[in-house]
């Protein structure tokens, strides 16, 4: 069985707030779970899988935090790759307008209102298969400038090759965002300009070079539950877990081909997902990410209570709605949630 302790560098892990960097007492970390326990978490009743997560979370974290992160498309649309869920795949109608990559000052501009606006993190996406070294300085000049303000700094930029994953650790980059999305089974019918494997070399290349690594998926998407165990499985027994772990609610694009499925996912099995993630990555702080502008407040309420202690903030996603930051402070103050503070 392979243990581990957090690094020290884990952000805002409960024991970090009292200068000790060993796992709570009698708590490790598992990399060894197998997908029959992750189905069997999946299985419990309710109300036994939120206590046993809101028991793991309070052991690892503080209970009432919740991290903001805020996100901006710095290059969007016109993407080569066919991700079925995506408003900015080229091979799709969806009345998303291609734009060239955004300059410095202008995301440095955009980064310092979500600043004031509450947010910790700075994540900045663009629509590429990878980015282009001839973009690479700029790229590097963002991170410099979004962390000079204060702010941890986030990108998802597609693939990386090491030395790219290099620069951007050199500039001071804390997180790479790159998902797996589904379960290795279902991915190939969502996604089949990129493999699995190739999104699993990039999250090594991301680890190697020393960034902290951002990696979930979506749910929603027609996927079954096994499906879902089998998406925490592949997270859960990586050699380290990643330290942010989003899990995205499918935004139903129309123009793609998950657009206008009919079928909602039940909104208890979203909870059950994040509850699951929870448990099995007790570290790892867990996004509650897109979807919440189609959640009630009760519903993420319960996100909260199953583990979800980060969210994005701010009007937009990328592409698609968030909901208002007046109705997220007001939600806050309802549950007495309070904002984390960067690492
Ligand atoms: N192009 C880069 C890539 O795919 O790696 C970065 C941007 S991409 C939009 C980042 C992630 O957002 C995707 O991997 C996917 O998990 C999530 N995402 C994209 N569209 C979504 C949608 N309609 N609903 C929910 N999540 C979505
Ligand atoms: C992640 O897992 N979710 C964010 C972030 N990483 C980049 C993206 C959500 C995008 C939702 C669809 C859109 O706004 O276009
Ligand atoms: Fe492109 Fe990323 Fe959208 Fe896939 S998810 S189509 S890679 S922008």
């Amino acid at each position: 069985m392979t243990l581990s302790t957090p690094t020290p560098d884990t952000p805002r892990l409960k024991q970090d707030l009292s200068n000790h960097h060993a796992a709570p007492a009698g708590k490790t970390v598992r990399h060894d779970w197998t997908r029959r326990e992750i189905e069997d978490l999946f299985a419990l009743p309710f109300n036994d899988l939120i206590f046993q997560a809101q028991q793991v979370h309070r052991q690892w974290f503080s209970p009432n935090e919740v991290q903001k992160s805020t996100l901006l498309s710095i290059k969007t649309g016109g993407c080569p790759e066919n991700c079925g869920y995506c408003s900015q795949s080229a091979h799709f109608k969806t009345g998303v307008k291609a734009t060239k990559l955004m300059s410095v000052e202008n995301v440095a501009e955009e980064a310092r209102k979500a600043r004031d606006a509450g947010a910790s993190r700075y994540c900045m996406g663009a629509a590429w298969r990878n980015p282009h070294d001839r973009d690479m300085d700029n790229l590097c000049a963002m991170i410099k400038e979004v962390r000079a303000l204060g702010m941890e700094t986030c990108m998802t930029l597609g693939m990386l090759t090491g030395e790219q994953a290099r620069r951007f650790a050199d500039a001071g980059l804390d997180y790479y965002n790159h998902n797996i999305d589904s379960s290795p089974e279902y991915y190939d019918s969502v996604v089949t300009t990129r493999t699995y494997q190739e999104r699993l070399d990039t999250l090594d290349e991301v680890r190697e070079a020393g960034i902290r690594v951002c990696c979930g998926g979506i749910v929603g998407m027609g996927e079954s539950r096994a499906d879902r165990a089998g998406m925490i499985h592949t997270l859960a027994t990586l050699p380290e877990h990643p330290e942010s772990v989003p899990v995205n609610l499918l935004m139903q694009v129309d123009g793609t081909p998950l657009g206008d499925r009919g079928d909602d996912l039940d909104p208890f099995e979203f909870v059950r997902t994040i509850a699951v993630s929870r448990i099995t990555m007790p570290a790892s702080v867990v996004r509650l990410s897109a979807g919440r502008s189609n959640m009630n407040d009760e519903a993420q309420a319960l996100c909260f209570l199953a583990g979800a202690n980060s969210i994005f903030i701010g009007e937009k996603l990328l592409t698609t709605e968030n909901p208002e930051q007046d109705h997220d402070n007001t939600l806050f103050r309802r549950l007495g949630l309070e904002a984390m503070s960067p690492a």
